[in-house]
Protein backbone atom coordinates (compact mmCIF):
# COMPACT_ATOMS: atom_id res chain seq x y z
CA UNK A 1 0.00 0.00 0.00
CA UNK A 2 1.35 3.48 -1.04
CA UNK A 3 2.70 5.11 2.21
CA UNK A 4 0.57 7.35 3.38
CA UNK A 5 1.64 11.44 3.15
CA UNK A 6 2.13 13.22 6.50
CA UNK A 7 -0.87 15.62 5.71
CA UNK A 8 -2.97 12.43 4.96
CA UNK A 9 -2.14 11.33 8.22
CA UNK A 10 -2.67 14.30 10.24
CA UNK A 11 -6.06 14.43 7.89
CA UNK A 12 -6.64 10.61 9.30
CA UNK A 13 -6.07 11.42 12.72
CA UNK A 14 -8.33 14.45 12.27
CA UNK A 15 -11.44 12.62 11.56
CA UNK A 16 -10.29 9.74 14.26
CA UNK A 17 -9.95 12.48 16.84
CA UNK A 18 -13.27 14.20 16.21
CA UNK A 19 -15.33 10.72 16.34
CA UNK A 20 -13.25 9.42 19.37
CA UNK A 21 -14.10 12.97 20.97
CA UNK A 22 -18.08 12.82 20.40
CA UNK A 23 -17.88 8.87 21.75
CA UNK A 24 -16.12 10.04 24.72
CA UNK A 25 -18.10 13.07 25.21
CA UNK A 26 -21.24 11.48 26.47
CA UNK A 27 -18.76 9.28 29.42
CA UNK A 28 -16.68 12.47 30.00
CA UNK A 29 -17.68 12.25 33.80
CA UNK A 30 -16.71 8.52 34.08
CA UNK A 31 -13.90 8.65 36.60
CA UNK A 32 -11.34 6.26 34.42
CA UNK A 33 -12.28 8.29 31.04
CA UNK A 34 -12.12 11.69 32.79
CA UNK A 35 -8.76 11.06 34.73
CA UNK A 36 -6.96 7.95 32.23
CA UNK A 37 -8.30 8.68 28.79
CA UNK A 38 -8.73 12.48 28.90
CA UNK A 39 -6.82 13.41 31.55
CA UNK A 40 -3.54 10.98 30.86
CA UNK A 41 -3.41 9.97 27.36
CA UNK A 42 -5.31 12.65 25.33
CA UNK A 43 -3.59 15.46 27.56
CA UNK A 44 0.16 13.87 27.52
CA UNK A 45 -0.24 13.38 23.52
CA UNK A 46 -1.89 17.16 23.28
CA UNK A 47 0.27 19.09 25.38
CA UNK A 48 3.62 17.67 24.10
CA UNK A 49 2.40 18.43 21.14
CA UNK A 50 2.24 21.80 21.60
CA UNK A 51 4.97 22.05 23.89
CA UNK A 52 6.97 21.23 21.29
CA UNK A 53 5.60 24.12 19.24
CA UNK A 54 6.17 26.53 21.78
CA UNK A 55 9.93 25.34 22.72
CA UNK A 56 10.90 26.39 19.00
CA UNK A 57 9.19 29.55 18.95
CA UNK A 58 12.65 31.99 20.44
CA UNK A 59 15.06 30.27 18.53
CA UNK A 60 12.77 29.96 14.91
CA UNK A 61 12.43 33.90 15.36
CA UNK A 62 15.11 35.18 16.04
CA UNK A 63 17.63 32.71 13.49
CA UNK A 64 15.20 32.79 10.44
CA UNK A 65 14.36 36.53 11.34
CA UNK A 66 18.54 37.43 11.59
CA UNK A 67 18.71 35.22 8.59
CA UNK A 68 15.50 37.21 6.20
CA UNK A 69 16.74 40.22 7.34
CA UNK A 70 20.14 39.96 6.23
CA UNK A 71 18.96 38.28 3.16
CA UNK A 72 16.85 41.48 3.12
CA UNK A 73 20.06 43.60 3.96
CA UNK A 74 21.37 42.50 0.49
CA UNK A 75 18.74 44.43 -1.18
CA UNK A 76 21.06 47.88 -0.08
CA UNK A 77 23.41 46.07 -3.40
CA UNK A 78 20.57 45.81 -5.58
CA UNK A 79 19.07 49.48 -4.30
CA UNK A 80 15.30 50.04 -5.66
CA UNK A 81 14.38 46.33 -6.47
CA UNK A 82 15.29 45.31 -2.97
CA UNK A 83 13.11 48.16 -1.30
CA UNK A 84 10.20 47.83 -3.77
CA UNK A 85 10.02 43.85 -3.00
CA UNK A 86 9.96 44.71 1.17
CA UNK A 87 7.83 48.00 0.84
CA UNK A 88 5.11 45.53 -0.92
CA UNK A 89 5.46 42.18 0.91
CA UNK A 90 5.01 44.46 4.66
CA UNK A 91 2.23 46.08 2.97
CA UNK A 92 0.54 43.33 1.61
CA UNK A 93 1.02 41.57 4.66
CA UNK A 94 -0.45 44.33 6.90
CA UNK A 95 -3.59 44.48 4.39
CA UNK A 96 -3.69 40.67 4.76
CA UNK A 97 -4.21 40.81 8.59
CA UNK A 98 -6.61 43.80 8.52
CA UNK A 99 -8.84 42.07 6.06
CA UNK A 100 -8.53 38.91 8.64
CA UNK A 101 -9.50 40.90 11.85
CA UNK A 102 -12.22 42.76 10.30
CA UNK A 103 -13.95 39.33 9.10
CA UNK A 104 -12.95 37.58 12.03
CA UNK A 105 -14.99 40.37 14.18
CA UNK A 106 -17.81 40.67 11.68
CA UNK A 107 -18.21 36.59 11.85
CA UNK A 108 -16.53 36.23 15.14
CA UNK A 109 -15.99 32.61 14.61
CA UNK A 110 -15.24 31.80 18.66
CA UNK A 111 -18.77 32.57 19.63
CA UNK A 112 -20.64 29.98 21.80
CA UNK A 113 -17.30 27.91 22.31
CA UNK A 114 -16.93 29.01 26.11
CA UNK A 115 -13.67 27.34 27.20
CA UNK A 116 -13.48 29.43 30.40
CA UNK A 117 -13.26 33.11 31.02
CA UNK A 118 -9.86 34.35 31.53
CA UNK A 119 -8.24 37.64 31.84
CA UNK A 120 -5.40 38.46 29.62
CA UNK A 121 -1.74 38.00 30.95
CA UNK A 122 0.17 40.84 31.29
CA UNK A 123 0.40 42.16 27.61
CA UNK A 124 2.97 44.58 26.28
CA UNK A 125 -0.05 46.87 24.96
CA UNK A 126 -1.64 47.71 28.04
CA UNK A 127 -3.65 50.46 29.05
CA UNK A 128 -1.34 51.54 31.55
CA UNK A 129 1.21 51.94 29.39
CA UNK A 130 1.56 54.95 26.79
CA UNK A 131 2.31 54.23 23.23
CA UNK A 132 5.35 55.60 23.61
CA UNK A 133 6.11 53.22 25.87
CA UNK A 134 5.41 50.75 24.21
CA UNK A 135 7.99 51.66 21.61
CA UNK A 136 10.96 51.61 24.32
CA UNK A 137 9.65 48.36 25.31
CA UNK A 138 10.29 47.14 21.91
CA UNK A 139 14.12 47.80 22.62
CA UNK A 140 15.99 45.18 24.88
CA UNK A 141 17.49 45.95 28.18
CA UNK A 142 19.09 42.48 27.89
CA UNK A 143 18.20 40.44 24.75
CA UNK A 144 19.10 36.88 26.22
CA UNK A 145 16.61 38.04 29.14
CA UNK A 146 13.95 38.99 26.22
CA UNK A 147 14.33 35.32 24.91
CA UNK A 148 13.93 33.87 28.69
CA UNK A 149 10.70 35.88 28.50
CA UNK A 150 9.92 35.46 25.50
CA UNK A 151 9.46 39.08 24.80
CA UNK A 152 8.81 38.54 20.84
CA UNK A 153 8.34 41.85 19.81
CA UNK A 154 12.34 42.65 21.72
CA UNK A 155 13.64 39.36 20.10
CA UNK A 156 12.40 40.66 16.66
CA UNK A 157 14.06 44.07 17.42
CA UNK A 158 17.33 42.42 18.11
CA UNK A 159 17.21 39.61 15.20
CA UNK A 160 16.65 42.42 12.50
CA UNK A 161 19.34 44.47 14.59
CA UNK A 162 21.79 41.32 14.15
CA UNK A 163 20.87 40.63 10.56
CA UNK A 164 21.83 44.19 9.31
CA UNK A 165 25.03 44.23 11.56
CA UNK A 166 25.62 40.36 9.70
CA UNK A 167 24.94 42.36 6.05
CA UNK A 168 26.67 45.87 6.91
CA UNK A 169 30.45 43.60 8.00
CA UNK A 170 29.61 41.20 5.19
CA UNK A 171 32.86 38.77 4.30
CA UNK A 172 34.06 39.55 7.44
CA UNK A 173 31.68 37.83 9.53
CA UNK A 174 31.45 35.34 6.74
CA UNK A 175 31.52 32.82 8.63
CA UNK A 176 29.51 33.60 11.36
CA UNK A 177 26.45 34.03 8.58
CA UNK A 178 27.44 30.92 7.37
CA UNK A 179 26.34 29.70 11.16
CA UNK A 180 22.94 31.35 11.03
CA UNK A 181 22.68 29.86 7.84
CA UNK A 182 23.04 26.20 8.64
CA UNK A 183 21.62 27.04 11.97
CA UNK A 184 18.38 27.63 10.00
CA UNK A 185 18.58 24.78 8.75
CA UNK A 186 19.01 23.34 11.68
CA UNK A 187 15.64 24.71 13.38
CA UNK A 188 13.55 24.11 9.89
CA UNK A 189 14.75 20.26 10.30
CA UNK A 190 13.64 20.37 13.99
CA UNK A 191 10.22 21.93 12.79
CA UNK A 192 10.09 18.97 10.10
CA UNK A 193 10.30 16.74 12.87
CA UNK A 194 7.97 18.24 15.55
CA UNK A 195 5.54 18.43 12.35
CA UNK A 196 6.18 14.17 12.38
CA UNK A 197 4.27 14.14 15.84
CA UNK A 198 0.89 16.38 14.32
CA UNK A 199 -0.75 13.13 13.66
CA UNK A 200 -0.85 11.98 17.40
CA UNK A 201 -0.85 15.85 18.49
CA UNK A 202 -3.87 16.22 16.37
CA UNK A 203 -5.67 13.44 17.33
CA UNK A 204 -5.39 13.90 21.21
CA UNK A 205 -6.02 18.22 21.05
CA UNK A 206 -8.85 17.79 18.43
CA UNK A 207 -10.00 14.42 20.61
CA UNK A 208 -9.88 16.40 23.78
CA UNK A 209 -11.80 19.31 22.41
CA UNK A 210 -14.85 17.34 21.19
CA UNK A 211 -15.01 14.88 24.35
CA UNK A 212 -15.31 17.78 26.72
CA UNK A 213 -17.21 20.29 24.68
CA UNK A 214 -19.10 17.90 22.76
CA UNK A 215 -20.86 19.28 19.58
CA UNK A 216 -21.01 22.87 20.63
CA UNK A 217 -17.26 22.87 19.28
CA UNK A 218 -18.50 21.54 15.94
CA UNK A 219 -20.07 25.15 14.76
CA UNK A 220 -17.22 27.19 16.09
CA UNK A 221 -14.36 25.38 14.28
CA UNK A 222 -16.32 25.27 11.32
CA UNK A 223 -16.68 28.58 11.44
CA UNK A 224 -13.38 29.50 12.05
CA UNK A 225 -12.11 27.55 9.04
CA UNK A 226 -14.20 29.28 6.43
CA UNK A 227 -13.95 32.79 8.24
CA UNK A 228 -9.92 31.80 7.18
CA UNK A 229 -10.45 30.64 3.97
CA UNK A 230 -13.10 33.61 3.28
CA UNK A 231 -10.43 36.00 4.20
CA UNK A 232 -8.06 34.48 2.02
CA UNK A 233 -10.13 34.26 -0.78
CA UNK A 234 -10.82 38.18 -0.63
CA UNK A 235 -7.19 39.00 -0.22
CA UNK A 236 -6.59 36.76 -3.55
CA UNK A 237 -9.40 38.28 -5.39
CA UNK A 238 -9.41 41.69 -4.33
CA UNK A 239 -6.16 42.88 -3.27
CA UNK A 240 -3.89 40.43 -5.37
CA UNK A 241 -5.66 40.75 -8.63
CA UNK A 242 -6.43 44.20 -8.26
CA UNK A 243 -2.82 45.45 -7.67
CA UNK A 244 -2.18 42.88 -10.36
CA UNK A 245 -4.17 45.05 -12.94
CA UNK A 246 -3.82 48.46 -11.63
CA UNK A 247 0.15 48.41 -11.04
CA UNK A 248 0.87 45.54 -14.47
CA UNK A 249 -3.00 45.61 -16.26
CA UNK A 250 -2.52 42.06 -15.97
CA UNK A 251 -5.56 39.94 -16.72
CA UNK A 252 -7.05 38.53 -13.60
CA UNK A 253 -7.98 35.79 -15.59
CA UNK A 254 -4.96 35.11 -17.33
CA UNK A 255 -2.66 35.30 -14.38
CA UNK A 256 -4.88 32.81 -12.16
CA UNK A 257 -5.36 30.20 -15.49
CA UNK A 258 -1.57 30.36 -15.67
CA UNK A 259 -0.51 30.08 -12.34
CA UNK A 260 -2.52 26.72 -10.85
CA UNK A 261 0.56 24.76 -11.49
CA UNK A 262 2.07 26.29 -8.86
CA UNK A 263 -1.06 27.09 -6.53
CA UNK A 264 -1.43 22.99 -6.33
CA UNK A 265 1.95 22.62 -5.62
CA UNK A 266 1.99 24.80 -3.05
CA UNK A 267 -1.99 23.29 -1.58
CA UNK A 268 -0.55 19.67 -1.86
CA UNK A 269 3.03 20.55 -0.15
CA UNK A 270 1.75 22.71 2.62
CA UNK A 271 5.72 24.40 1.57
CA UNK A 272 6.35 28.15 0.29
CA UNK A 273 10.28 26.22 -0.13
CA UNK A 274 9.14 23.12 -1.98
CA UNK A 275 6.86 25.76 -4.53
CA UNK A 276 10.34 27.72 -5.52
CA UNK A 277 10.61 25.91 -8.60
CA UNK A 278 7.40 25.68 -10.69
CA UNK A 279 7.23 29.42 -9.09
CA UNK A 280 10.16 30.40 -11.00
CA UNK A 281 8.92 28.27 -13.78
CA UNK A 282 5.75 29.93 -14.84
CA UNK A 283 7.08 33.33 -14.21
CA UNK A 284 9.71 32.85 -16.26
CA UNK A 285 8.33 30.74 -19.26
CA UNK A 286 4.99 31.92 -19.14
CA UNK A 287 5.11 35.39 -18.51
CA UNK A 288 8.39 36.32 -19.03
CA UNK A 289 10.08 37.55 -15.91
CA UNK A 290 14.10 38.20 -16.30
CA UNK A 291 15.97 36.06 -14.08
CA UNK A 292 17.87 38.41 -12.23
CA UNK A 293 14.06 39.80 -10.98
CA UNK A 294 12.37 36.34 -9.98
CA UNK A 295 15.70 34.87 -8.45
CA UNK A 296 15.40 37.99 -6.26
CA UNK A 297 11.94 38.30 -5.26
CA UNK A 298 10.68 34.01 -4.60
CA UNK A 299 13.42 33.20 -2.63
CA UNK A 300 13.05 35.91 -0.78
CA UNK A 301 8.97 36.32 -0.41
CA UNK A 302 8.84 32.25 -0.04
CA UNK A 303 11.05 33.46 3.56
CA UNK A 304 9.73 36.85 4.43
CA UNK A 305 6.48 36.74 2.48
CA UNK A 306 3.32 35.23 4.31
CA UNK A 307 0.51 36.87 4.00
CA UNK A 308 -2.02 33.55 4.18
CA UNK A 309 -0.29 32.86 7.52
CA UNK A 310 -0.84 36.64 8.66
CA UNK A 311 -4.31 35.78 7.91
CA UNK A 312 -5.12 32.52 9.87
CA UNK A 313 -3.26 34.50 12.72
CA UNK A 314 -5.50 37.23 12.76
CA UNK A 315 -8.61 35.58 12.76
CA UNK A 316 -7.02 32.73 15.17
CA UNK A 317 -6.41 35.56 17.88
CA UNK A 318 -10.27 36.97 17.48
CA UNK A 319 -11.17 33.23 17.64
CA UNK A 320 -9.06 32.57 20.85
CA UNK A 321 -10.04 35.42 22.90
CA UNK A 322 -13.55 35.11 22.34
CA UNK A 323 -13.43 31.36 23.06
CA UNK A 324 -11.96 32.46 26.69
CA UNK A 325 -13.97 35.38 26.97
CA UNK A 326 -11.12 37.91 26.93
CA UNK A 327 -11.68 41.59 25.04
CA UNK A 328 -9.52 42.78 22.55
CA UNK A 329 -9.30 46.81 22.85
CA UNK A 330 -7.62 48.46 19.30
CA UNK A 331 -3.99 48.65 21.10
CA UNK A 332 -4.11 45.04 20.96
CA UNK A 333 -4.68 44.65 17.62
CA UNK A 334 -2.29 47.31 16.38
CA UNK A 335 -0.04 45.17 18.26
CA UNK A 336 -1.36 41.92 16.25
CA UNK A 337 -0.72 43.62 13.23
CA UNK A 338 2.46 44.78 14.37
CA UNK A 339 3.82 41.67 15.19
CA UNK A 340 2.22 39.62 12.49
CA UNK A 341 3.46 41.29 9.66
CA UNK A 342 7.32 41.13 11.40
CA UNK A 343 6.59 37.55 12.53
CA UNK A 344 5.79 36.89 8.93
CA UNK A 345 9.57 38.01 7.88
CA UNK A 346 10.47 34.78 10.37
CA UNK A 347 8.06 32.34 9.25
CA UNK A 348 9.72 28.98 7.38
CA UNK A 349 8.48 28.22 4.12
CA UNK A 350 7.52 24.80 5.49
CA UNK A 351 4.69 23.21 6.89
CA UNK A 352 3.09 23.54 10.21
CA UNK A 353 5.69 27.07 10.87
CA UNK A 354 2.23 28.99 11.50
CA UNK A 355 1.26 27.78 14.41
CA UNK A 356 4.61 28.48 15.86
CA UNK A 357 4.66 32.00 14.75
CA UNK A 358 0.64 32.01 16.20
CA UNK A 359 2.19 31.08 20.10
CA UNK A 360 4.47 34.62 19.16
CA UNK A 361 1.75 36.80 18.34
CA UNK A 362 -0.71 35.20 20.65
CA UNK A 363 2.20 35.97 23.75
CA UNK A 364 2.42 39.85 22.63
CA UNK A 365 -0.81 40.36 22.96
CA UNK A 366 -1.47 38.45 26.43
CA UNK A 367 -3.85 35.84 25.49
CA UNK A 368 -3.26 31.79 26.59
CA UNK A 369 -1.15 29.85 24.13
CA UNK A 370 -2.94 27.42 25.29
CA UNK A 371 -5.79 28.30 22.83
CA UNK A 372 -3.71 27.03 19.67
CA UNK A 373 -4.84 23.80 20.77
CA UNK A 374 -8.56 24.65 19.96
CA UNK A 375 -7.10 25.45 16.15
CA UNK A 376 -4.48 22.80 15.80
CA UNK A 377 -6.52 20.30 15.07
CA UNK A 378 -8.16 21.88 11.78
CA UNK A 379 -4.49 23.96 11.17
CA UNK A 380 -3.22 21.35 8.11
CA UNK A 381 -6.46 22.33 6.17
CA UNK A 382 -5.68 25.87 6.52
CA UNK A 383 -2.14 25.45 5.79
CA UNK A 384 -2.52 23.75 2.15
CA UNK A 385 -5.34 27.12 1.77
CA UNK A 386 -2.73 29.90 3.02
CA UNK A 387 0.13 28.89 1.84
CA UNK A 388 -0.98 28.92 -1.95
CA UNK A 389 -1.90 32.55 -0.59
CA UNK A 390 1.34 33.02 0.27
CA UNK A 391 3.49 31.78 -2.87
CA UNK A 392 0.52 33.65 -4.78
CA UNK A 393 1.51 37.06 -3.61
CA UNK A 394 5.15 36.28 -3.78
CA UNK A 395 4.19 35.59 -7.63
CA UNK A 396 1.75 39.07 -7.78
CA UNK A 397 4.62 40.97 -6.06
CA UNK A 398 7.40 39.72 -8.69
CA UNK A 399 4.99 40.65 -11.87
CA UNK A 400 4.70 44.05 -10.59
CA UNK A 401 8.01 44.68 -9.77
CA UNK A 402 9.36 43.35 -12.82
CA UNK A 403 6.65 45.87 -14.61
CA UNK A 404 7.72 48.52 -12.44
CA UNK A 405 11.35 48.04 -14.01
CA UNK A 406 10.03 47.77 -17.89
CA UNK A 407 9.74 44.83 -18.12
CA UNK A 408 7.75 42.63 -21.36
CA UNK A 409 5.43 40.97 -18.82
CA UNK A 410 3.30 39.13 -21.27
CA UNK A 411 -0.51 38.18 -20.15
CA UNK A 412 -0.89 42.14 -20.05
CA UNK A 413 -4.15 43.31 -20.71
CA UNK A 414 -3.61 44.97 -24.59
CA UNK A 415 -4.63 48.91 -24.64
CA UNK A 416 -7.48 47.53 -27.06
CA UNK A 417 -9.21 45.33 -24.57
CA UNK A 418 -8.82 48.20 -21.56
N1 LIG B 1 3.23 26.26 5.41
C1 LIG B 1 3.95 27.54 5.51
C2 LIG B 1 4.48 27.90 4.12
O1 LIG B 1 5.17 27.08 3.55
C3 LIG B 1 3.16 28.64 6.06
C4 LIG B 1 2.52 28.35 7.38
O2 LIG B 1 2.72 27.28 7.99
O3 LIG B 1 1.77 29.24 7.84
O4 LIG B 1 4.22 29.03 3.64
Amino acid sequence: MKKMTLTTKILVSLAGGIIVGLLLFPLKNIPFVEHYIIGFFLKLGGSVFIKSIKMLVVPLVFISLTVGSSAIGDTKKLGRIGIKTLSFYLFTTAVAITIALVLANIIDPGNGLVIESISKTSTVVSDSKSFVDVLIDIVPSNPISAMAKGNMLQVIFFALLTGMGLTILGDKVSKIKDLFDQSNDLILELVNLIMQLAPIGVFCLIATTFSTLGYQAMVPLFKYIMTTLLALLIHVLVTYQGLLYLAAKINPIVFIKKFIPAISVAFSTSSSGATIPVNLEILREKFGVSKSTSSFTIPLGASINMDGTSIMQGVAVVFIASAYGIQLNMGDYMMVILTATLASIGTAGVPGAGPIMLSMVLTQVGLPIEGIALIMGVDRIIDMNRTAVNITGDAVCTLIIAKSEGEDISGEVKAELI
